[in-house]
């Protein structure tokens, strides 16, 4: 079942389709002569995908205000349809990432059956021991897995083990661990006990986890605490993952490091010591702001891509991260903006993989700076739309995805249909 009709696609595209020939063809020729099969590449970049959060299907908000627009989804079968329409103009973006109990139902068999029916399948399972919810006995207004209060720090551990089940029913095989726990004044909590008890109860969720799955910790560096977190950096978090077991891994969201921290190196680390499990791609200008991937530094998403292609080709303990979007969409349609994120993304792979990596690996063991250098500046400046839209277009998608996406109308169709949202504040 497709959500769009397959005929505007095709309308839209047959106006693209002889320039997109051309520059694909100029870019094939550029690229040849550089040794380079533009098809293996754009075959490449048709393997890859990028799950999308559910929560990001509906406009997010600050702290301050939320402004919803009509027609956004309220509820998680509502959001299923708008990432159906994502995946199916941009071919890139096949998987949901749950988030509960946001997306919590009667029936998850059903919901996984209605997802299929949509082409698409269920990313990790992301829990939620930030917030309290109406009828909960404990609260986390001190934290969850590491609170002071075991009857807090059960409840939190069950819900991750509740969330283990439902995305077993789903097809899941991830569940990310975000927890807002930390402290907003010196002295507040002792550093050492709170790790101590975060890990106890870690260890109790990690117990419950399948064989075939594994728990991605999040780390963060501030907010909701704003002095300090207990999982706040990638050294607590490989420590943590480490202490845990194999099947323990960090999870990279690119807002969540101090100010102008070397990501990338980050992630070449946490390879090297087998322990990168995925990511949450979005872009940062100031903290964990959540803007759209690639929007403020592509550059630093190109270099983080860089890593991985490099982590790719020499795999130490394996090689399997999951990547994800994790944006909050507070002034676009949030389907506008994973359209031109996963592009974002997918491009900055594109270009990744466009690196002459004998040529790097040359210029650096002979010291050759300026030539290493080259070798990324190279890759990075070459204009890998063509290939993008290639293998959208081979695979049923749209060449240009937002102008299709427009002459769908689908956003003012869906204002007629669906219930609005209230205002007030809400960070997702
Ligand atoms: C948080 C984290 C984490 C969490 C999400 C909730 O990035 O991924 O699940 O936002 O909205 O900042
Ligand atoms: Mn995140
Ligand atoms: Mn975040």
């Amino acid at each position: 079942m497709t959500v769009l009709s397959d005929e505007l696609i095709a309308e839209a595209n047959a106006r693209e389709i002889a320039a997109l020939d051309e520059d694909y063809d100029a870019l094939g020729r550029k690229l040849a002569r550089g040794g380079v099969a533009i098809d293996a590449i754009k075959d490449r970049v048709a393997a890859f995908s990028v799950a999308v959060p559910s929560w990001g299907a509906g406009r997010g908000g600050t702290r301050f205000a939320k402004f919803p627009i009509p027609g956004e989804p309220t509820n998680i079968y509502e959001k299923l349809e708008d990432c159906a329409v994502i995946q199916q103009l941009s071919r890139v973006t096949p998987r949901v990432s749950p988030h509960f109990p946001w997306d919590k139902v009667a029936d998850y068999k059903g919901l996984r059956a209605e997802a299929a029916s949509l082409g698409l399948g269920f990313d990790a399972v992301n829990s939620n021991t930030f917030q309290d919810q109406p009828g909960q006995a404990q609260t986390y207004a001190t934290g969850s897995l590491s609170s002071t209060v075991a009857a807090t720090r059960q409840q939190a551990i069950e819900h991750n083990i509740e969330c283990i089940e439902i995305g077993r029913q789903l097809g899941s095989r991830d569940l990310t661990v975000w927890v807002g726990d930390g402290t907003n004044f010196p002295g507040q909590q002792d550093f050492a006990r709170s790790l101590d008890r975060y890990l106890d109860a870690a260890s109790q969720v990690y117990a419950a986890l399948p064989d075939d799955w594994r728990m991605l910790i999040e780390h963060k560096m501030f907010e909701p605490a704003f002095y300090s977190t207990v999982i706040s950096d990638w050294g607590s978090s490989i420590l943590a993952a480490q202490e845990l077991g194999p099947k323990a891994k960090c999870l990279v969201d690119l807002g969540h490091h101090a100010p102008n921290v070397n990501i990338e190196q980050i992630v070449a680390r946490l390879h090297r010591f087998g322990k990168l499990g995925g990511f949450h791609f979005n872009d940062s200008k100031y903290g964990d702001d959540d803007l759209d991937s690639g929007a403020i530094n592509p550059h630093q998403l190109f270099l983080v891509f860089n890593e991985l292609v490099e982590a790719e080709l020499h795999p130490r303990d394996g090689f399997d991260p999951s990547y994800m979007i994790d944006q909050s969409h507070n002034v676009t349609d949030p389907i506008e903006s994973m359209l031109s994120s996963a592009e974002a993304i997918a491009s900055c792979f594109a270009k990744a993989l466009l690196v002459d990596r004998e040529a790097l690996q040359a210029a650096q063991e002979a010291n050759d700076t300026m030539m290493a250098f080259q070798a990324l500046r190279r890759a990075y400046t070459i204009d890998v739309a063509p290939i993008l839209a290639r293998a959208r277009l081979e695979a049923g998608g749209a060449i240009d995805v937002l102008a299709t996406y427009r002459a769908s109308r689908w956003r003012e169709r869906k204002a007629q249909e669906r219930k609005p949202v209230g205002l007030g504040a809400g960070i997702v």
